[in-house]
């Protein structure tokens, strides 16, 4: 066969090929792979669930689409995941809605203290209409929500020097670790606490040489990133929830084939899922566990510390969009 009509041949194959690789969201260069960056170790529900997210992705794209997890803020901690998935160097993380409100500040709304009495209640609020509007602006920054991960609902732990925390009294004073949450820094003030921001990769050593006295946050964090070994006294204060935005680069989406779209937005609705039953479970099971490891746990009366902070919505009262914070109070 001539030369030419070899190289017609080719190059009708190649279009094919071609053709057929774009029509499939995975592109003739290959699968799309996608890195997805989590603060914590990869004992953290929301790295479990991960898992579970890429083996259904990559069997339901049949390998058109990949992910790569990277946990233990090997990308870099929760701002600079954001930060990543905003300028197009990380593909997906998980994060404290918080941790978005320096691009979308109506995220956050959902951490105002003492707002949901247990997880189904804070769950309806999380897929309900507030915290949609809410999320409206983060496509701007290239952030598309494809789930609600939970983080649980966020608890003071104390060093053996300070001592446990029975009362608001109790809290004076108190150099506590926060992450870069405007709310839970006003609700720690509001306490009579002194909060600083410190990343959370930085939080267990920070402890460990007595930077900080104490630190807050949700019981399966405490246990699964080893926080009691560092802190001594944990106080049941459930005083604010924490809702964890799972997010794609809205540019990498696009790209998808809806197809491959729809395997991504089934295997996140099921990863959330995975989720909200292990924090849940985790946060049920785990404050025997921080016991057995030795932390003295205490229950302080949760109304005194609901009046202490009952002024943080009217605190806000001009960062938040007025017609939001109606819907919460
Ligand atoms: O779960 O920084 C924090 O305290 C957050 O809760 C972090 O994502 C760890």
């Amino acid at each position: 066969m001539k030369l030419s009509k070899l190289m017609g041949v080719f190059c009708v194959a190649g279009a094919c090929v071609l053709l057929c690789g774009c029509g499939k969201g995975g592109s003739s260069n290959g699968p799309v792979v996608l890195k997805a960056g989590f603060s914590t170790n990869s004992s953290d529900p929301r790295v479990v669930a991960t898992e579970q997210f890429k083996a259904q992705v990559e069997e339901w794209t049949e390998g058109r689409v990949q992910v790569e997890i990277y946990p233990d803020s090997q990308l870099g901690a929760d701002s600079d995941l954001i930060k990543g998935v905003v300028n197009g160097t990380v593909d997906i993380t998980a994060s404290s809605a918080g941790n978005f409100a320096s691009y979308e500040p109506n995220v956050g709304i959902s951490a105002f203290p003492f707002l949901f009495k247990d997880f189904d209640d804070a769950w309806e609020f999380v897929d309900g209409s507030v915290e949609a509007k809410a999320e409206e602006g983060l496509s701007e920054y290239n952030i598309k929500v494809l789930a609600h991960y939970d983080n649980g609902f966020r608890c003071v732990t104390t060093s053996d020097s300070v001592g446990p925390i029975n009362s608001v009294a109790d809290m004076d004073g108190l150099i506590i670790r926060t992450p870069e949450n405007q709310i839970v820094m006003q609700t720690m003030l509001l306490l009579g606490a002194t909060p600083k921001v410190l990343p959370f990769n930085e939080v267990y050593d920070a402890l460990k040489n007595g930077t900080f006295d104490a630190q807050e946050n949700p019981i399966p964090v405490i246990y699964n990133n080893n926080l009691y070994e560092v802190q001594s006294n944990l106080a049941i204060t459930n005083h604010s929830y924490d809702v964890m935005l799972f997010v794609i680069r809205e540019d990498v989406w696009k790209k998808l084939s809806a197809e491959d779209q729809q395997s991504l937005v089934d295997a996140a609705r099921n990863a959330e899922e995975l989720d909200r039953e292990l924090i849940k479970s985790q946060t049920e099971e785990y404050v025997q566990k921080l016991e057995e490891a030795g932390m003295n746990i205490t229950y302080p009366d949760l109304d005194e510390f609901r009046d202490a902070t009952s002024s943080a919505v009217e605190y806000f009262r001009d960062s938040y969009d007025a017609d939001l914070l109606k819907l919460i109070r």
